[in-house]
């Protein structure tokens, strides 16, 4: 509502729509708490468009995040990790056909391995105005831009406690859900990233899939690299969001790099590393897929993937640095 009053021209609709997402973060949030106590656990027994196992979280969590804007009028259309196409959104018959000004993509449950066994885990949002299209519902054209356009990203990260972490470009805030009141208190105000880290998290089991250029990039990381780079420490949780989350708050740099396994890496560009890259760059990081800024990619698919090196600023250009040098 502050940044809202910055802006004398809004008309209040996207601090709505983040109060939609707010409302499906609750809910979700709500079920989290609560798994192992209700039937909500387990897999589905189907595989998702990224030929992964849908856990019963995932679709509880990819629905109500849908069901939780479809109505508004606020978007044109949702496009999600789970489903295969966008889901164009119907008009509102009271706004004159316009269609909703706004595009939702979103991960509903991000590292979904760690949902049975009790680790951390979040949901990722990435809101863009449409572009492709002016009236009615949206398409996949308008889902398939840069992240640099994107007008509001983050996360909610349901761990030792909720939290919802967001930017609209005005920096980046962080709200704890009180779970006696049911609201999202602002905790931590303009969040922003030490430029250099004290981690460096990977998964290294990949070490021998990886090119050499990112082998001496994560031995660097480790050991140290004259007075370019001081030894880190290692943390690697396996759920993006929450291995983000501590390393903007601690200093740090997640790497997801292609590997022989996974030529373009295993992270989805529009899902996961721009809606973060957007929230890293505004606290003071970086984010690149070892070359280019991932804010500057054009999307040419709806589930594209993309390596990704992110966090703080001189730790990403150190990889940059070392990437480019052939
Ligand atoms: P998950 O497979 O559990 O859903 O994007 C998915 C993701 O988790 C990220 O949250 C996580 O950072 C990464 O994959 C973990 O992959 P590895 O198991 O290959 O390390």
């Amino acid at each position: 509502m502050e940044q809202e009053r910055l802006h004398p021209e809004a008309t209040g609709e996207l601090s709505n729509l983040l109060y939609d997402i707010c409302l499906a973060a609750k809910i979700i949030s709500r079920q989290v708490r609560r798994a192992g106590l209700t039937d909500i656990l387990g897999e589905v027994g189907a595989i998702n468009v990224q030929g992964e196992v849908q856990q019963k979280l995932d679709v509880f969590a990819n629905e109500t995040v849908r069901h939780a804007v479809e109505h508004t009028g606020r978007v044109c259309v949702v496009a999600s990790e789970e489903d295969e196409h966008p889901i164009p959104l119907d008009v509102r018959k009271d706004r004159g056909g316009r269609g909703g000004k706004y595009v939702l993509m979103y991960d509903p449950l991000d590292g979904s391995t760690n949902i049975g066994v009790n680790v951390s885990i979040g949901t990722i949002f990435s809101i863009h105005r449409r572009r492709a299209t002016k009236t009615g519902p949206g398409t996949l054209a308008d889902c398939l831009q840069k992240g640099r356009a994107q007008v509001a990203a983050g996360y909610i990260l349901y761990g030792s406690s909720t939290m919802l972490v967001y930017t609209t470009g005005q920096g980046v805030h962080g709200f704890t859900l009180d779970p006696t009141i049911g609201e999202f208190l602002l905790s931590h105000p303009d969040i922003r990233s030490p430029d250099v880290g004290t981690y460096y998290s990977v998964n290294e089991s990949h070490w021998n899939k990886w090119a050499p250029g990112i082998q001496r990039v994560v031995g660097a990381f480790k050991n140290g690299d004259g007075g370019r780079v001081v030894a880190k420490n290692a943390r690697y949780i396996g759920s993006l969001v929450a291995d983000i989350h501590r390393n903007l708050m601690s200093g740090g740099v997640f790497l997801y790099p292609a590997d022989t396994i996974s030529p373009q890496g295993k992270l989805r560009l529009l899902y996961e590393a721009a809606p973060l890259a957007y929230v890293v760059e505004q606290a003071g990081g970086a984010a690149i897929d070892g070359e280019h800024d991932i804010l500057d990619i054009k999307p040419s698919e709806l589930h594209q993937r993309t390596p990704l090196i992110i966090g703080s600023k001189r730790d990403v250009a150190y990889a940059r640095s070392v990437l480019s040098s052939k």
